[in-house]
């Protein structure tokens, strides 16, 4: 009796899924993972959440952040060293409430942490912090950067050298105010148009200073294999946040979160700019309403960082976990069972 290769491939896959790894940090409630290697260290840069005590709501009023900790590894599966508050709300001038999932980037010399908050008037923007250390603090720029809005910044530096931030959620991330081009906060969740195009995350290649955008910001097209855009009511495969784009053999990834189908979703393209094709689901929901993840090679190989409830049970208090990714021969991911 004997075993094709396929059965032994499928037996190692779901072993491997077996083994449910363990919270990185248990210290504090942690979120949204940004990795990056930075100096042959892993860097992580995550939400820090907290009780607030602020009822849950549609507009994730309960996740209500204060402040960021940077934290680092020399590999995976090595001790986790804190690096204290990276950043803290009281220090930002612009910001009134709610940090929520960050990314970091480095330049010529210059460390700078990419955050969304919510401005005085209640308006999501996306602000820049600089530090020399990839560990912080930081410190933050006066004003948010001109033209930003929405959440979740993602960087994404190509092999060029050239920078470009990925943004936007729908619903609480307020992506949808801004569909006409001003911002109009009647519209509460999305377009609330299922037969027509779905909203699209934004793309943007950022200035030589780090802290400007260089062109107008662009629509993120997401399209069936048939060249169609994905709908607004296909909420198994539309954007809803938490963008991340990393590029393997020549080719742009570009993945997200589906939000209230709790899917984490992706899509390819030639172009950084996209338009992306989408491929299909590369994580299954975890426990706790939000997913949120980033991807990076790491030694040669491929992990996807994001998190689950395991440690409060309570979807405002967030862990975040680290696992291997594993691709097919044609570069499509092997989907993921948290
Ligand atoms: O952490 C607050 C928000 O929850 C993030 O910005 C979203 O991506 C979701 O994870």
């Amino acid at each position: 009796f004997r075993y094709s290769a396929a059965a032994l491939l499928a037996f190692a896959s779901l072993a491997a899924q077996a083994q449910s790894p363990k919270p990185l940090i248990t210290h504090l409630y942690t979120a949204d993972p940004s990795a990056h290697v930075f100096n042959g260290k892993v860097y992580l840069y995550p939400s820090h959440d907290i009780e607030a005590h602020v009822p849950q709501d549609d507009e994730g009023g309960h996740f209500n952040m204060r402040d960021y900790h940077v934290f680092s590894m020399d590999r995976i599966g090595g001790k986790v060293t804190d690096h204290g508050v990276a950043l803290d709300l009281k220090d930002v001038p612009w910001a009134k409430r709610q940090l929520w999932a960050p990314d970091a980037a480095y330049k010529n010399g210059t460390y700078y942490l990419y955050f969304p908050a919510k401005d005085k008037d209640d308006v999501f923007r996306i602000g820049v912090a600089t530090s020399k250390s990839p560990a912080g603090p930081f410190k933050a720029d006066p004003k948010p950067i001109p033209g930003s809005y929405s959440i979740d910044p993602a960087v994404f530096t190509d092999t060029d050298g050239e920078t470009y931030l990925y943004f936007g959620g729908i619903w609480g991330g307020q992506l949808q105010r801004w569909h006409t081009g001003t911002y109009d906060a009647s519209l509460k969740t999305d377009l609330q148009k299922d037969k027509e195009p779905a909203l699209s995350a934004k793309v943007v290649k950022l200035g030589k200073d780090m802290r400007s955008f260089a062109e107008p910001v662009r629509d993120v097209q997401l399209l069936d294999k048939e060249g169609k855009p994905l709908l607004g009511g296909d909420h198994d495969r539309r954007f809803f946040e938490g963008a991340w784009t990393h590029k393997y053999k020549g080719k742009y990834y570009f993945s997200y979160s589906t939000g209230d189908t709790h899917l984490l979703a992706y899509a390819t393209s030639d172009s950084p700019y996209g338009p992306f094709t989408y491929q299909g689901v590369l994580m299954k929901p975890v426990s706790g309403w939000t997913t949120h993840h980033s991807i990076v090679e790491i030694g040669g190989k491929w992990y996807i960082f994001y998190h689950d409830v395991e440690l409060s049970g309570q979807t405002h208090l967030r862990n975040v976990k680290v696992r291997e990714l594993h691709r097919n021969a044609d570069g499509s991911i092997r989907e993921i069972i948290p």
